[in-house]
C-alpha cells in the first residue's frame, strides 16, 4: 500500500519553510503524501513523497478543482481511532490513517486585493474547496489528527512529535486555530462576493476575520481582562498599521499602549515633511514638521512638555544619524535641562528631576545605530517599527449589542478646499498654517480646537463637551504665541458673537479654518470681519467621537 506506518498529508499554496517541516517529519519516520505542486517542490528538495493520486487512484481533475476530495483521503483523516467499526471500514477499503494534516489555502485575499485586480472568474477559481475540507476534517478529529495551518507552527509541531508525549490541549489549540483560519477565509470570500453584487452601497457583509495576536496583561484598567486581535485579511496583505508593527525593544505592549500608538502613528502618517507627533491618551498634544527631525521633535515636545511626559512619540521618517539620536540620549538624561530655555522650566512629576519619560517610540525605520542607542537608554521604552496604514479601510466601533461600521476618515489634504469667506484673505503663510492645523485637528477628540503656526502645533483643546472650553484650553496652551497663529476647529461654530469665534478673534488669532455649514455662518463671517481676522471654510468636518 502507498501508506506508511505514520502518514502526514501536506498540501500548501504558501510553501514557506516546507523543507524544514518535511525534513523533520522524514527523520521522525513519517510518510509524506502531497498534492501536485507541493509534491514537486518536495521532490526538488530531494525529499521522498507519495502523490495523492497514488492513494486515490484518480488523477487530479477539473483543472485541480478535485484533487483531495476523495474517501481515501478523508476516510484516513476522519475515522475515529476509538471506534472499531470505523477502523474496520478503513481496513475493508484499504485506507490508511493520517496522523498529521498540514494545509494552507489558495491565497484568495491576496489575489482579489492585488493592485491589478482580478476578473470575476479568476476570483472564483481562487476559492479553495479541498483545502478547507481537509483542515476542517482534521480539526474535527484533532483528538487523533494534528492540524497545522501556519508555517510559524512547524518548529513547535516538530518539538511536540519528537517529545512523543500526547497533549490534548496542544491539539485543541491547533484545531481552534484551524477553524479560525477557515472562518477568516470564508469571510474574505463572502465580503468579496458581496462587493460583486452590491457595488458601492455601503453595507459590508463582514464577519471580521480576527486572529488572536496575544493576550494582554489587562485592559484599560487592571481589573479588566484583555486581548489583542489582528484583522488577518487586512493587515497581512496591506501590511500596514500598528497591528503589524515590529517591536524591537521594551516592555510588553499594553491595551492603552496599542490605542495610543495607533493614534500617534495615524497622525504622523498624515504629514509629508519630517514630522514628530507626541500623543497622550490618544490625543496629539505636540506636532511639528521641519526639514530636520530633531527640530521637529524639539518643537513637538515644547508644545506641551507636561503632557508629553509618559507620552508616545511618533516619527514619519527614519530615526537615524547622530542628531536624531542625540535627541533621545538627551531625552532620557538631561534633554529638558538643555532645552529648558525653550521648554519652560520643566520638572518631572515623579522625581522632581529634569527628565523626560516616554512609553513608546514609533517610526517607519531605524538605523542600526539609532536602535542601538535607543535600546541602551531604557529597558522599558517600547520601540516600534510600523508600516504606513493603507487607505480605504473599514473603521469599526462597538456599541452595546452591535457594531458600527464606516469608511475610515482618510481624505488627503489635496481633497480639501480652503474657501476664503472673510473680507481679509489669509496670507500665504497663514493659509499654510491653517492647513497644518487642519491636518492636526482631525486627530484630536471632539470638540477639537488646534492652534498652529509655522508647521508647529502651539496648543490644542480636546474632548470638551462644548467648543468654547476647547478653545480656551487651546488658547491658554498657546500662550503669547497665539498672536497671528492659525486656529482649526473640527466642526462648525454654532455661535459666533460672545462665543468661540469672538473669543478666538480677541485672543489675536490670525486665521480660522472650520468646515462651515452652521445656520449662523454669517455671524462667524461678520465677527471675523469686525476683528480683521481671516476665515476659511473647508466644507469637510472631522468629528472624532
Ligand atoms: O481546487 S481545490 O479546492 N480542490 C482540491 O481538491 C484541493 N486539494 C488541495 N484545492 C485543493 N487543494 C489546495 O491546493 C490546498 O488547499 C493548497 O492550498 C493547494 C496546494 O496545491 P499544490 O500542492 O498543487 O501546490
Amino acid at each position: 500500500t502507498p501508506y506508511g506506518s505514520k502518514n502526514a498529508l501536506i498540501s500548501l499554496s504558501d510553501k514557506k519553510n516546507l523543507d524544514l517541516l518535511a525534513n523533520g517529519l522524514q527523520e521522525l519516520g513519517y510518510t509524506i503524501v502531497s498534492t501536485g505542486g507541493t509534491a514537486s517542490a518536495l521532490e526538488k528538495s530531494g525529499i521522498s513523497v507519495t502523490k495523492v493520486e497514488e492513494l486515490t487512484n484518480f488523477p487530479e481533475m477539473l483543472d485541480g478543482r478535485v484533487k483531495t476530495l476523495h474517501p481515501n483521503v478523508h476516510g484516513g483523516i476522519l475515522a475515529r481511532r476509538d471506534q472499531r467499526h470505523h477502523m474496520e471500514a478503513l481496513e475493508k477499503h484499504s485506507i490508511g490513517t493520517f496522523e498529521l494534516v498540514v494545509v494552507n489555502l489558495y491565497p484568495f485575499y491576496a489575489k482579489v486585493s492585488s493592485a491589478n485586480g482580478v476578473t470575476f472568474d479568476d476570483g472564483i477559481e481562487n476559492i479553495d474547496i479541498g483545502g478547507p475540507t481537509m483542515i476542517r476534517a482534521a480539526a474535527k478529529n484533532h483528538k487523533d489528527v494534528l492540524v497545522v495551518v501556519d508555517s510559524e507552527d512547524y518548529p513547535v509541531l516538530l518539538e511536540f512529535l519528537k517529545g512523543n508525549k500526547d497533549d490534548q490541549q496542544f491539539r485543541r489549540k491547533l484545531a481552534w486555530k484551524a477553524f479560525q483560519h477557515c472562518a477568516a477565509y470564508d469571510s474574505a470570500v463572502s465580503e468579496w462576493l458581496w462587493k460583486q453584487t452590491e457595488g458601492d452601497k455601503f453595507s459590508p457583509s463582514f464577519t471580521v476575520p480576527l486572529t488572536l495576536k496575544s493576550s494582554l496583561r489587562y485592559g484599560e484598567n487592571p481589573h479588566q481582562k484583555a486581548a489583542f486581535y489582528t484583522d488577518s485579511s487586512l493587515s497581512e496583505v496591506n501590511g500596514g498599521g500598528i497591528a503589524t508593527a515590529i517591536q524591537h525593544h521594551g516592555k510588553e505592549m499594553s491595551y492603552n499602549n496599542y490605542l495610543d500608538a495607533d493614534a500617534a502613528w495615524n497622525c504622523v502618517c498624515e504629514f509629508e515633511k519630517p514630522t514628530c507627533v507626541v500623543v497622550k491618551h490618544t490625543n496629539p498634544c505636540g506636532v511639528a514638521s521641519r526639514d530636520n527631525l530633531i527640530e521637529a521633535y524639539r518643537l513637538a515636545v515644547k508644545a506641551d512638555p507636561v503632557s508629553a511626559f509618559g507620552g508616545i512619540v511618533a516619527f514619519n521618517t527614519e530615526v537615524d544619524g547622530y542628531l536624531s539620536l542625540l535627541v533621545f540620549i538627551l531625552t532620557i538624561t538631561f534633554v529638558l535641562k538643555a532645552l529648558a530655555k525653550d521648554i519652560r522650566e520643566f520638572r518631572s512629576p515623579t522625581d522632581g528631576e529634569t527628565r523626560m519619560f516616554y512609553e513608546i517610540v514609533v517610526a517607519p525605520s531605524y538605523s542600526e545605530r539609532g536602535l542601538e542607542i535607543l535600546r541602551g537608554k531604557s529597558k522599558t521604552l517600547r520601540i516600534l517599527e510600523a508600516k504606513k496604514n493603507s487607505r480605504g479601510k473599514l473603521s469599526l466601533r462597538q456599541v452595546g449589542g452591535g457594531w458600527l461600521a464606516q469608511d475610515s476618515d482618510d481624505l488627503t489634504p489635496e481633497e480639501i478646499n480652503f474657501d476664503v469667506k472673510s473680507k481679509k484673505a489669509p496670507e500665504e503663510s497663514e493659509l499654510s498654517d491653517a492647513k497644518f492645523a487642519w491636518l492636526c485637528v482631525k486627530h484630536v477628540k471632539s470638540n477639537a480646537i488646534v492652534i498652529a503656526k509655522n508647521n508647529c502645533m502651539l496648543g490644542m483643546g480636546s474632548g470638551q463637551p462644548n467648543r468654547v472650553d476647547s478653545l480656551r484650553i487651546a488658547v491658554r496652551k498657546a500662550g503669547d504665541e497665539v498672536k497671528g497663529a492659525a486656529l482649526a476647529s473640527d466642526a462648525f461654530f454654532p455661535f459666533a458673537w460672545n462665543d468661540a469665534v469672538e473669543e478666538a478673534c480677541q485672543s489675536g488669532i490670525g486665521v480660522i479654518a472650520e468646515p462651515g455649514g452652521s445656520i449662523r455662518d454669517n455671524d462667524a463671517i461678520d465677527c471675523c470681519d469686525k476683528y480683521n481676522v481671516s476665515l476659511v471654510f473647508t466644507g469637510v468636518r472631522h468629528f472624532r467621537h
